[in-house]
């Protein structure tokens, strides 16, 4: 066992780690600029090959900083059966990443005997990476990492965040869950969409046409590779494909929902779908122009809404009665809550921000559609569904009728990607239900209108003195800062406010919401000052919105 350890230390040392760099393995990974990360990335390698001796199982090591910009870079561990690192070991890679160079040895040792790990057992590790420049040295320091300690590794190269989730999940299940080749992922999900989609009558070439924006990364890349397996069952116009434009600049996912306005770099005409990928294609939003010119935006809360309405509808179509249920968390738009709750009758549950929180929430019921607002979200369905989902199609008494709802409910299944929030795969199941229902993208934006809503951030000292309950909706310190909230979204009509320390800046975050966006911009600022003067703030005071 211990004959390992020299040899990592000795690789360590051409890893040096910057004395006194300190990071944090947040929300989702290490983030921060590339230059600071070769440590960080041969240590994730040692640790993802620590976990899988752990688990006896493959692991995941992906490569990016996702909506960051492009002289950023981070890196995230997937455990085996596709999910996000378990939050306890995100502590011992915390650890890890921390240790000066003269301590790496003790602090893995550390890890190695409080978590018992049998170093004769073998490594797996899978690795893939995102477009950024330095995705590639830096990935290399990973495979370094696991080779150190005698770790096997499988460079995928390019790859989006979620196809690396979908491989470990593919290795670990010995193929059950699918092939874990891109191949392998391009065929089951396509083959799912094109069943989907084969059944709805008289679909015009025009609404099989989608505007995508991949925001200049590794989505661009991937689309084009799955585009061919789909049979032009799906137009795409490509944009921000990478071959000009910036990564995540102007541009993605993160931009067109913060900025709430259409990415740069596109051309989309009056009512037609366009939607948007963020750097590493695991967040999704939908958006079309009416015929004024003005903008309209469909988040995660509205695609959640899509995909519930879609799957109820085939629950009562074949009988079955499953506990259904969407997890949002307190970004969720105070109108999707209330139509979810109120007229879908569905259970609602809200955690804190971060996809680990509402993935396991999600686990816990039948059917867990969960989204965070942003559009990082996915479908996941316990085994007991599938089972009973693949016994009606099985069932030879099944009459047609159900037979039909039954297989559509199938290829939905498959075609989700149910490790993680995949852009591609969500976009295919949009893209069915839209074909299936026969339903524009202005029908889907109908099913209910968003409240106006508002969100800023607020520069303070400290912004640890903000902690909060109630899945981030109330804060409990500093002290007043919730009773100057609650007396503020008082003197507004249909508000709500609540504020958080962010994971991954170093700010404090405002969201609120009222009847108008007048209103909803007023409360924000009013909020923002209360957190100004009552946690810390540091720079000149919030202004208003102009
Ligand atoms: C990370 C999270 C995302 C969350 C965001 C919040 C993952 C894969 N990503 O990007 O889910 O919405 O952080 O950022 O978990 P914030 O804490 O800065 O508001
Ligand atoms: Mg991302």
């Amino acid at each position: 066992m211990m004959a390992q350890f020299p040899e990592v230390l000795q690789q360590s040392t051409l890893h040096p780690k910057p004395v006194g760099l300190l990071l944090q393995y947040a929300t989702a990974g290490f983030r921060t600029n590339a230059q600071h990360l070769d440590h960080v990335m041969f240590r994730m390698g040692v640790l993802a090959t620590l976990r899988s001796k752990k688990t006896k199982a493959t692991i995941g090591v992906m490569v990016t900083a996702s909506h960051n910009p492009e002289e950023d870079n981070g890196v995230k561990l997937i455990d085996p059966m596709g999910e996000m690192l378990s939050q306890k070991w995100e502590g011992f890679a915390t650890q890890l990443a921390n240790s000066e160079q003269d301590d790496f040895l003790t602090a893995l040792k550390d890890v190695v005997e409080k978590e018992s790990i049998d170093m004769s057992q073998e490594g797996s590790v899978f690795v893939g990476r995102d477009t950024r420049s330095s995705s590639a040295s830096l990935s290399q320091s990973v495979l370094d990492g696991v080779s150190a300690l005698g770790g096997h590794s499988k460079d995928y190269g390019l790859l989006t965040t979620p196809q690396l989730h979908y491989m470990v999940r593919c290795q670990n299940t010995q193929g059950k869950y699918g092939e874990a080749t891109l191949e392998g992922y391009y065929k089951k999900l396509s083959q799912a969409f094109i069943q989907l989609t084969k059944n709805a009558s008289n679909c015009t070439d025009d609404q099989k046409h989608l505007t995508v924006d991949a925001a200049n990364g590794i989505g661009a890349l991937k689309l084009r590779e799955m585009e061919c397996h789909l049979k032009k069952e799906l137009h795409i116009s490509l944009f921000n494909d990478g071959s000009k434009g910036k990564l995540n600049h102007q541009c993605g996912a993160d931009f067109v929902k913060t900025q709430q306005k259409a990415p740069t770099g596109i051309t989309i005409n009056p009512g037609e779908r366009g939607c948007s990928f963020d750097g590493d294609a695991d967040r999704l939003v939908y958006y079309y122009m009416d015929s004024e010119g003005q903008f309209h935006l469909l988040d995660g809360d509205k695609i959640a809404t899509l995909i519930c309405t879609f799957l109820k509808e085939l629950f009562t179509q074949v009988g079955l009665n499953l506990k259904v249920a969407v997890v949002q968390t307190a970004y969720a738009n105070g109108s999707s809550t209330n139509y979810l709750e109120d007229t879908m009758k569905v259970i609602v549950r809200c955690t804190k921000t971060g996809v680990k929180h509402l993935h396991h929430a999600a686990q816990e019921f039948d059917v867990g559609i969960y989204f965070e607002a942003n559009g990082h979200g996915t479908v996941l369905f316990s085994e007991a569904a599938e089972e009973k989902i693949q016994q009606l199609v099985e069932n030879v008494t099944t009459d047609e009728e159900k037979r039909r709802a039954g297989l559509l409910l199938q290829n939905t299944v498959n075609v989700i990607n149910q490790t993680v929030g995949d852009a591609i795969s969500d976009m295919l199941l949009i893209e069915a239900i839209l074909t299936i229902k026969g339903m524009t993208i202005q029908q889907w934006d109908a099913i209910y209108s968003d409240l106006p809503n508002r969100q800023l951030k607020v520069k303070v000292a400290d912004r640890r003195v903000i902690d909060t309950k109630d899945a981030e909706r109330r804060a409990v310190s500093p002290e007043g800062l919730q009773e100057s909230i609650d007396t503020l979204v008082k003197n507004h009509r249909r508000a709500r406010s609540f504020v958080r320390p962010s994971g991954t800046e170093d700010v404090v975050r405002v969201y609120a919401e009222a009847e108008t966006q007048e209103s909803a911009d007023a409360l924000a600022h009013e909020v923002s000052l209360a957190v100004y003067h009552l946690a810390g703030g540091v720079g000149g005071e919030p202004k208003l919105l102009s």
